[in-house]
Formats: structure tokens, sequence, C-alpha cells
């Protein structure tokens, strides 16, 4: 099943015929952009391209008043002068001849696209639309949005499909308002949303986008506010906010749909966000929502105004949506004192909505983060002058390609172990498939390990070349598997390893000290090893039966190491006396896909073998299937996990939810 593309010529068919400061940037050449840029990379053609439609009054009507859209109806045969008049009463937008008819068509494409994903026709797509939608409001155009694209999709997919739940996810850096006012009192959507702010200095300048602003009546608990307070912010304050916000609170939730308001002013070099993440974050934000809702994921275009930097977000948003291998994400300081602050302030304000926030504590940290506690001093004033004369132009490098592997996934398994779908069986090595390697030979159980042990070391050696993607081996002591991987692969230089060690058992000490091994073990023992930078131990007491503990501690613990870590390999391990593989494991595997180029490999003990057909298909690019809404982890879990983090939020600065108190 593939990912749609939703893109018609017709939609750039209208523009600004007037001079307006505020609109001059809506122009006609970012849908060009996007998709120029997706036929340049060759992704254009890897997707399926499903036609445009003009949404009908019925649909419209479904967020829209009867009045309004009347009044639109109107603005095809307004002159010049009565479509500035009508233009007037709204706020930071313009009309034209053709917009209505636009309009039509940019609600229509992400109905078309709700309709290919919820009929099984495609498993996610893009619809690249203008005008966008996330400004307007029931009786009003707004911020270059007549008809709210979005909002519309999720109520047609309650409608026509009885979705239950939908997450929608506002990624532009504009607070998407009408998507707010549209879902405040429903709980069965669940609307996020970052925004540039400044303390309400930013357009469109309301108290309503606030962090204390999270729903009314049912609703309460499911609008979830953002608020930038600087500009500035790069990947560091992005991924932070995923990763102790939206992820926990998402999963707990447990969409059956993921609808993304996918505006790209938020990336690096645009006039309006000012912001600094780069467009590979965009490839990164994609792929930690993929496995939420079976897959089932609608990106719509919202903003985006460099049009460099908008073609290149596109790209990487649709490649992950294709599922190639994410983009490493460099210079990972940590999040800035602002970013802390509007952190704090967002899990306060929904502590008691959600479970997974209930026993954050984010007490302030002690120390002063290094280099981005920033904004004080020189550096703010410098910044204030550069902004004021607005001479800035930021330089950012063009993301490197993403290159498949010809075999995503190899597979190491003795003989009497039935192939997982989707995987041919293989004789040996040399008959490499495209999708597939299978290794019959007992590893590690062999009366000749040598042989063994170099299939899993070619494997991973050609991992490194990247003829594969991710391997998974069977073997008879994971633990004794584990060591000679580590041994072998942090015998050259360069090499960094995120261990990743689900289960209790020993890991031998010299591996949690060599330097290069970053080791996180997720078990139920108290362990009364030493810990440290590199050794992470998280003891859950019922991790075993417990997901949302273990959910939490790959939210809030792992991602953020893994990502500032920027491991060259992700090695995972199931230890002997682990539970049968559940879906959290499932999940785990899928989301540590984001690290080292999907370069994972997956070692499990042989009696494990229930568990090889689920990790193959994951490790396939398949989505993990859904938890179900989860219960509040034990607190005795929820507060180990806190211990973890303050405990090591000195070292690794992504694990940090508050502002440093002096300073
Ligand atoms: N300096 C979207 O991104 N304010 N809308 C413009 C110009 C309005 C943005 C001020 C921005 C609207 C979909
Ligand atoms: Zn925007």
């Amino acid at each position: 099943m593939g990912t749609a593309l939703i893109y018609d010529e017709e939609m750039t068919k209208y523009k600004l015929l007037w001079v307006d400061p505020a609109c001059k940037i809506e122009v006609p050449e970012r849908l060009t952009a996007s998709h120029e840029a997706l036929v340049r990379n060759g992704l254009a053609d890897r997707c399926v391209s499903l036609p445009v439609r003009e949404a009908v009054d019925a649909e419209i009507l479904l967020v829209h008043s009867e009045e309004y859209l009347e009044a639109v109806k109107q603005t095809p045969h307004m002159t010049l002068e009565d479509l500035k008049e009508f233009t007037l009463q709204y706020g930071d937008v313009y009309f034209h001849p053709n917009i209505y008819h636009c309009a039509k068509l940019a609600v229509g494409s992400a109905l078309q696209l709700v309709d290919g994903v919820m009929m099984g026709k495609v498993k996610n797509g893009m619809a690249l639309v203008r005008p966008p939608g996330h400004h307007s409001m029931r009786s009003a155009a707004n911020g270059f949005c007549v008809f709210n694209n979005v909002a519309i999709a999720a109520r047609y997919a309650k409608q026509k499909y009885g979705v239950k739940r939908i997450l929608i996810v506002d990624w532009d850096i504009h607070h998407g308002q009408g998507v707010q006012y549209c879902f405040e009192d429903d709980p069965s959507v669940l609307y996020f949303s970052w925004h540039r702010y400044e303390h309400q200095k930013f357009w469109p300048h309301l108290r309503d986008s606030d962090y204390d602003i999270v729903g009314k009546g049912d609703g309460a608990g499911f609008n979830i506010n953002v608020p930038w307070n600087k500009v500035g912010m790069e990947n560091s304050d992005y991924l932070s906010v995923f990763c102790h916000i939206l992820l926990p609170v998402a999963y707990e939730f447990c969409p059956d749909l993921v609808l993304v308001c996918a505006g790209f002013d938020s990336a690096i070099g645009d006039p309006e966000g000012k912001m600094c993440a780069t467009p590979e974050i965009f490839a990164h934000l994609t792929h930690l929502l993929m496995n939420l809702a079976g897959g089932k994921l609608c990106a719509v275009l919202e903003g985006g105004y460099n049009l460099t930097s908008l073609g290149q977000s596109v790209c990487q948003t649709v490649q992950s949506l294709l599922g190639d291998p994410l983009p490493p994400l460099t210079d990972l300081s940590g999040p800035c004192r602002s970013a802390l602050e509007s952190l704090q302030s967002v899990r306060a304000a929904h502590r008691q909505h959600w479970s997974c926030l209930k026993h954050a504590v984010d007490l302030p940290t002690s120390e002063i983060s290094t280099k981005r506690v920033k904004l004080s001093g020189e550096e703010a004033k410098e910044q204030a002058e550069e902004e004021q004369s607005g001479t800035e132009e930021k330089i950012w490098a063009e993301p490197l390609k993403r290159v498949s592997p010809p075999v995503c996934s190899a597979v190491v398994l003795p003989d009497d172990v039935v192939c997982p779908d989707a995987c041919e069986r293989l004789g040996s090595a040399e008959e490499l498939n495209p999708h597939s390697l299978i290794l019959k030979k007992d590893f590690l159980k062999d009366d000749d390990p040598l042989t063994a042990f170099s299939r899993v070391f070619s494997l991973i050696e050609r991992m490194k070349k990247n003829e594969i993607r991710n391997g998974l081996a069977l073997v008879g002591d994971v633990t004794m598997a584990m060591t000679c991987v580590v041994q072998h692969v942090a015998a050259e230089d360069n090499s960094r390893i995120l261990l990743v060690c689900v289960g209790n058992g020993n890991i031998p000490s010299h591996i949690k000290e060599d330097g290069k091994t970053l080791v996180v073990q997720i078990s139920c023992e108290n362990t009364v090893e030493q810990e440290s930078k590199y050794y992470v131990p998280v003891c859950l007491k019922k991790s075993c039966t417990d997901s949302s503990g273990f959910l939490q501690s790959v939210f809030s613990v792992l991602l953020p190491l893994g990502y500032q870590y920027n491991p060259r390999l992700v090695l995972l391990v199931r230890t002997p006396g682990s539970e049968v593989c559940d879906g959290a494991w499932l999940q785990l595997t899928g989301l540590l896909q984001s690290f080292a180029q999907g370069h994972t490999l997956v070692l499990l003990q042989e009696d494990d073998k229930a568990c090889v057909d689920p990790t193959a298909a994951v490790l396939l690019g398949n989505p993990a299937p859904p938890l179900g809404q989860l219960q509040a982890s034990p607190t005795e879990d929820a507060e180990a996990v806190e211990r973890i983090r303050s405990r090591l939020k000195d070292d690794w600065k992504l694990l940090m939810t508050a502002a440093p108190e002096n300073g």
C-alpha cells in the first residue's frame, strides 16, 4: 500500500490583485515550488496520485455557517473593488474571482485523502493545497484561509467512517485558532498546535492561543497549545515538545486517524516564523506520528513562505510517509530556556487531564544549560538588532539524499523457524534479494560459532555500507551475541552504539564503560549496579504487563537520549524471561527506526520465535499495531522514570522539561 499525493495546478490559479503587505507572501509559487521539489527528487513518481475534487456544500457546512458559505459563493462574480471591500471584513486574507473554486478544491483534496486512507487504497498521504485552512472560522476567512480544510476533514471522517478519535497535529508556526474553536468542547478530536506567540505580540495576538487554553467542558484536556515566546527555536526545541508532551498524550489518547496541519513556516528561513528548525526535522516529526492509528496519517499543506525551505520540508515529509530511512539530526544541544519555560507550563496545565503527565515533577534544573540558554545579554541584543533591520538571511545546508538500501531486512534464523511473511528464505548470504535475506544457520548454537558470528558480522558490515537497512537474529544466547556484536562494532573509530536492552539480565561492565555504547536497559528487576552517563537502567516493577510505564520510559528517556547520542547503530535486544512479544515492543521497534538511518539489529532469544514475524513486519516498514487507550502507569514506575530524567538531565539536555532556576 502506497502513499497518496494530491495536487492540482488549478489551485495555483488565484493571487493577490492589489497591494497588501500582510498578504504578499501567499503566492501561487508556494504550490508549484512544493510540487516541483517532489518531482525533482523523484518523489512524486513514487506516490499514488489521487485526483482532486470540489467539496460540496454539505461538506463545507460541516464546519462553516450557511451565511458565510453564501457570502463566499458571491466572490467569483465580484468586481475588483467589491473583492477588496469584501476582504476588509476579515483579517490578513484576500479574495480573488477564482479563490472560491480553489477553496472547494482544497477541502475536496483533504477529503479525497481521507477517503483514500480510510478505504485502504493508500496507507497515508499528503495533499498540496491552496488556500490553506487552519485559520478560517465558522463564519470568517482569516490568515489566507477560506475554508478549514483539516477541520472539515475531521468531521467528515467521523461522519462517513465512524472514526471515534482523531488527532490533529498542527506544526505550522501559526496558531490554527479556527481548528481550536471548532473542536474546543469535543473530546473526540485532540488538537495540538505549537505556534510563535511571543506573549501575544505575534499574529493573531489571541489570548486563546496560550498554554492554559486546554478545551472546554467534555473537551477539557483535548486542546494543547504550545506557545513559543521567542523566535529562533531549533530542532531540539521541537523534539523536546514531541517527546515530553505530544507523544505521551497522543499514545494515551490512541487516535484512529492522524491529521496534520502541515505548515512549513516553522522551518528555517521562513520570513513569518523566524525559527531555525531544519527541513530534516519534518522527516522525524512525520515518522514519530506514523505508528499511531495503525499508520493512518493525512498531511494537508498549510503555510510555508520561503520557497526553498518549503520545498525541502515537503520532500522530507513525503519521504518519511514513503518509508525512506530517516536523516540524522545533528547539533541537538538541548532546548533553550524559553522553550523549557513553555514545556513546563504546558505540562503543568495538562497534568490533571492526562495520566502520562500526572507524575511529572519538572523541578527546575540546578545548572544553567550551556550554549542555548541564550537570549540574554549580548546575544539577545544582537538578535533584536538583526530582526529590526530585517536583513538576516539564514543559510542552511541542503538535506542529504535519503537512500534506501537495496535490502530492507536481513534475518538470521535457525532452520526450524518459519520464514516471516513478506520474507523469502534464502540459502546463503550471496543470494540477497531486494526485501530480505534469511541466513538459515543457527547462530551461536552451532558447532561452528565462527561461521555464525561471521554471518551476523557480515550483516553489520553490509548495514555500514548501506546495502542492508536492518536485521534480526534469533540466537541461542542473546547476552553473548550482544557482547560479541558490541565488541566487534566498538573496535572501530567513530562507532556509537545505542544498546537498548528489554528485560532482566546482566550487561557486561566493559560494554557499559567503553564510552562508545550508550546502554538503556528497561527491566523489572532492581539493579544495584552503578548507573552512569552511559548506562541507564530503567526499572519498572510492572514493565512486563503494563505498556504505559514502558512507553513513558521510551518517550521521556529513550527517544531524547537516542536523538542526542546520534548512534551509528541501534542494537535492540530482548533478554530471556521478557514476556511474550507485545504491542509495546513493536512500538519500540518502530520508533527506534528514527536513529542511525534505520540501522537496527534486533537480537532475540531462540525461544522468542513468536516475536519474529511481528518484529520483522515492523522492520520491513509496517506500522506497529495500536495499543488501545492506555491506563495510568503505576505510580512507582512513573516516579522511577522521573527520577532517571532528573539524574541524567545535566548530561543529556534533551531530557530536560523545566527551565534552570538561576540565570
Ligand atoms: N507579516 C498561514 O500560515 N499575517 N497563515 C501576515 C505578514 C498572517 C498565516 C503578516 C499570517 C497568516 C496558513
Ligand atoms: Zn502558518
